[in-house]
């Protein structure tokens, strides 16, 4: 993998959602100067436009209230594709569009690196579990689904069959979680998926939390997949996204989770999801979004090494 070389992938994705709006996602990012902070960083920048998804495929479920899955379908075996390719150019930034596009990002990255022959790990930094399947979901939005997806929970191959159980539960984490419906509640306690709630985030901290995460990605000598939902952060911070939940991560939590990461060495690539810019004030919270990929990126506040107050 080319280190310096981040790789940009449009995915206008909003057929997951349930408010339309996150098409408009990656050209926000796009304007929020992503391209421009990446390049401060001394990263070559190769920004391979928006994907464009297939004709969507023939199929219906017997769940009446599941919704645009055809389209879904689409963009998910497109989406994989991309990302299986860009993974071997570089380091690829998803631009969503809403987190539906994970389940074809994910599959992709990690189709990527079984033939290099590490594990992917994953980081799910969402307010949601996002473990809903065809069968559970109430609301029919499929963007409340893809990590059930990833993980091969039942009923989704017949329908995306080049994702095929992807990532193994036990090697993705969740931060950020306070938000869970019945049916993922139970689903996740039977995955073995690591779920940091919001209570574990208050009661550990999320330093300590993370860590410990990192710590398994090493000692697997495992690759890690970031998935950045703009409802991870406190919708004070980031009111742009259609799935806002109060009592989310602050400003200097997210970046300190950006700085870990980055420290780590571990991060290969990252989804940056569900930003809905006609919800946004003046771009606030693309913008927010851009510095908290420098931070995962290297961009520092002071250079660490030079510090010496803790010893
Ligand atoms: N669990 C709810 C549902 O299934 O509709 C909310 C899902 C929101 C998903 C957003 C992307 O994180
Ligand atoms: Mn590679
Ligand atoms: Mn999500
Ligand atoms: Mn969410």
């Amino acid at each position: 993998m080319e280190a310096r070389r981040c790789i940009l992938i449009g995915a206008p994705v909003q057929e997951g959602a349930g408010r339309p709006g996150c098409d408009m996602g990656p050209s926000a990012l796009r304007a929020a100067g992503l391209r421009e902070a990446l390049r401060e960083l001394g990263f070559e920048v190769e920004d391979r436009g928006n994907v464009t998804p297939p004709p969507p495929p023939p199929i219906t479920h017997p769940n009446p209230a599941v919704k645009q899955l055809p389209e879904v379908a689409a963009w998910t075996r497109a989406l994989a594709e991309a990302a299986f390719e860009a993974s071997g150019a570089g380091f690829p930034i998803f631009l969503g569009g809403d987190h539906s596009l994970s389940a074809g990002t994910v599959a992709g990255v990690a189709r990527h690196m079984a033939q290099e022959g590490r594990g992917l790990f994953v980081l799910w930094l969402d307010a949601h579990a996002d473990f809903h399947t065809l069968e559970t979901t109430t609301s029919g939005n499929l963007h409340g689904t893809p990590l059930a997806c990833l993980t091969g929970q039942p009923g989704f191959t017949p329908f995306m069959p080049e994702l095929a159980a992807r990532v193994r539960p036990e090697n993705v984490c969740m931060l950020g979680l306070r938000s869970v419906d019945p049916a993922e509640r139970i689903a996740l306690n039977e995955a073995g998926v690591t779920v940091c709630d919001m209570r574990a985030v208050d009661e550990e901290g999320l330093a300590p939390l993370l860590r410990a995460f990192l710590k398994r990605v090493a000692a697997a000598d495992g690759v890690l997949h970031v998935s950045l939902d703009v409802d991870f952060l406190d919708p004070d911070i980031a009111p742009g996204v259609g799935t806002t939940v109060p009592g989310g991560a602050t400003l200097r939590e997210a970046h300190l989770a950006m700085e870990i990461l980055h420290d780590s060495g571990l991060v290969r690539s990252l989804d940056l999801v569900e930003l809905n810019p006609f919800l946004d004030e003046r771009g606030r919270t693309a913008h927010l979004l851009v510095d908290l990929a420098a931070s995962l990126m290297g961009r520092r506040i002071f250079d660490r090494q030079t510090r010496s107050f803790l010893q």
